[in-house]
């Protein structure tokens, strides 16, 4: 697995994260070193997978990087004639989520597109997944993507939601960001490294408060909701049709 070392010498810009070719290439060290909790996030998913995924229905991962949900997926899903779709906009992704999710045989049809969330048609969903990905769309479009990821869906199905989130509290805010960057030092980031891919990621990825995805799931129509997983300022939710 290759080291991140993107901001190690490279200046950045503000706001000139991309998820690009030598983003890619590095992107489990990234993951890794960056999101407390994305390990659990990921074995969660391959647990609910076997909980929740109906037989004949389809399995989405939205914004699947190089498709570690979808893996997690394929290797739990029990049931038969399911059928997952995974899908990002950025080729460098697609082309190594393809290369990585083509090798290992799985009895599971996997289809990799590269296209705008925004733009895909979700229908016949058993199970949906968005891990870390909604913070990266413009907040004015994030009530009408979660619509469409709850109408797209059977009774009972389930929708993990993983978000980077804002605390309401600039106290709890401010010491929270401060454990995260605790959490990446001990990982080996700099001091450097960590202020200038913050940079580079501001405006880029726009976090909400935990409350505002609540209630943006239950406007959308989802039954029941609730946070399963906190580390510091980052949560995944399940929401259940
Ligand atoms: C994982 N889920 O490993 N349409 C499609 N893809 C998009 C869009 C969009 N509008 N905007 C951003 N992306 C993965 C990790 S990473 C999280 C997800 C992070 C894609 C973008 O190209 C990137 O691959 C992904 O969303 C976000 O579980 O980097 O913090």
């Amino acid at each position: 697995m290759s080291k991140d070392q993107i901001f190690s010498s490279q200046n950045s810009l503000p706001g000139s994260f991309e998820f690009n070719d030598a983003v890619a290439e590095v992107f489990p060290d990234m993951l890794a070193r960056s999101i407390p909790g994305y390990g659990q996030s990921i074995a969660a998913i391959g647990a609910l997978a076997s909980r929740y995924v109906q037989p004949g229905t389809r399995c989405y991962d939205l914004g699947c990087s190089l498709g570690a949900a979808t893996l997690a997926m394929r290797e739990h899903i029990t049931v038969d004639g399911c059928e997952i779709i995974a899908i990002d906009l950025s080729p460098a992704m697609v082309e190594r989520c393809r290369a990585l999710t083509e090798s290992d045989g799985s009895r599971i049809k996997t289809t990799i597109s590269e296209n705008d969330i925004r733009h895909a048609n979700i229908e016949n969903a058993s199970m949906v997944v968005m891990n870390y990905t909604l913070q990266f769309i413009p907040v004015d479009d994030r009530l009408e993507m979660i619509k469409r990821i709850h109408d797209g869906m059977t009774p009972g199905g389930v929708f993990v939601l993983s978000e980077k989130v804002a605390n309401e509290d600039s106290e709890v805010e401010r010491l929270l960001v401060d454990l995260h960057h605790d959490f990446k030092r001990s990982n080996a980031y700099s001091e450097l490294e960590i202020s200038r891919k913050r940079a580079a990621i501001e405006n880029v990825l726009i976090p909400e408060t935990t409350n505002a995805h609540i209630q943006r799931l239950t406007s959308a129509g989802f039954e029941h909701c609730g946070v399963w997983l906190r580390q510091f300022n980052f949560i995944s939710i399940l929401a259940i049709k």
